[in-house]
């Protein structure tokens, strides 16, 4: 393990001013997305997509690394330069999704266990090849009535992301490890405050108890937000406010950096979240986004599949870049919205 390269790749991964783009939907997720602008998910269109989007002009000033999936990191530009190649050249890490998705825990109705530990070294090993320096797990933790999450699931799911954690490390890839907490449903913000808590204190147990190094990885948790459906919804500075305190109670500072996943906020949302709780510093972890849909729904409705609408998708996609690279260093204001991209 080269744990100063871990060090250096984790720190440029969270540098002030940028964040990540999560391109990483597998066949499913991004066939979902593709629907939604009546698209065909064929190989041609996601890479004509991906090539959209990692092509930008103006994003890769507040783009720290994109997270691709098996297909994308083997996918190249229309004019030959395969994807990871092309962004290393903007001066943008490739990274790569190697958890093969959460799939039922057997005995515990209604939770998940993502897999994908078994071949991992050998994996792991032929994406480095291919120009990946980090890698993302997640883990999925619904919260219901009654006793979901159960403990067991939590503490299932946040043994299986130390194991990942731990082979990344060996391999000299950055793991961004990614226990998410799921959005949906009517719970309150006090309840997702709870489960938070409990998973990151026992993904940083086990985290501890591989021996995973702190300092050359990335935390991607959710935020400390209301569900979707509540009845009440906190108010961003409330969801700010309980955010930091979880992770200020959770995470210790040898972490550089906590790249929030979006979940399902809108793209607005998750931006103002992300500049509150930067405003709200000095914090002893770099505060930054790797969102996947409040990156890219906006990109995706404005190019809509259409080859004319190339630049105009390209256009909302920097956009959402540099408004979420201001929200990093708390700068971000809601009417910068109406502002030219
Ligand atoms: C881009 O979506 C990622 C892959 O999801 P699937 O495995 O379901 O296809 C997802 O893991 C993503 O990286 C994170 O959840 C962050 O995305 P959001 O949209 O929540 O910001």
């Amino acid at each position: 393990m080269n744990s100063s390269e871990l060090m250096r790749v984790a720190g440029a991964m969270v540098a002030r001013g940028k964040g990540i783009l999560a391109a990483d939907e597998s066949g499913g997720t991004i066939k979902k997305r593709f629907d939604g602008i009546k698209l065909e998910s064929t190989e041609e269109h996601r890479r004509t997509y991906r090539e959209m989007l990692f092509t930008a002009p103006g994003a890769a000033e507040s783009v720290s690394g994109v997270i691709l999936y098996d297909e994308t990191i083997r996918q190249k530009t229309r004019d030959g330069t395969p994807f990871p190649q092309y962004l290393t050249k903007q001066g943008i890490i490739p990274g790569i999704k190697v958890d093969l998705g959460a799939k039922p825990l057997a005995g515990f109705s209604g939770e998940t266990i993502t897999e994908g530990l078994d071949g991992l070294r050998e994996r792991l090993v032929e994406y480095r090849g291919l120009g990946a320096r980090f890698a993302k797990w997640r883990a999925v933790i619904d919260i219901a009535e009654g006793t979901i999450p159960s403990a067991f699931a939590v503490a299932a799911n946040a043994h299986a992301l130390a194991r990942y954690a731990a082979l990344c490390q060996e391999n000299d890839i950055v793991p961004i490890v990614e226990p998410e907490v799921l959005m949906d449903g009517a719970h309150s913000i006090e309840r997702c405050e709870q489960v938070t808590e409990a998973v990151l204190e026992r993904v940083f147990r086990e985290l501890f108890e591989h021996r995973v190094l702190l300092e050359g990885m990335v935390l991607k948790p959710n935020m400390v937000i209301s569900g979707k459906k509540a009845a009440n919804r906190a108010p961003p500075q409330a969801v700010a406010e309980a955010t930091l305190r979880v992770l200020r109670r959770h995470v210790p500072p040898a972490v550089p950096g906590i790249a929030f996943l979006s979940g399902g906020q809108s793209p607005t949302e998750a931006t103002l979240h992300l500049s509150l709780m930067n405003k709200l510093g000095p914090l002893p972890w770099s505060l930054t986004f790797s969102y996947g849909r409040a990156l890219q729904d906006t990109a995706l409705k404005a190019w809509g599949g259409v080859a004319a609408n190339f630049a105009a998708g390209q256009k909302e996609y920097a956009k959402r870049a540099r408004l979420n690279g201001l929200a990093t260093t708390g700068r971000y204001a809601p009417d910068m919205e109406s502002q030219a991209a």
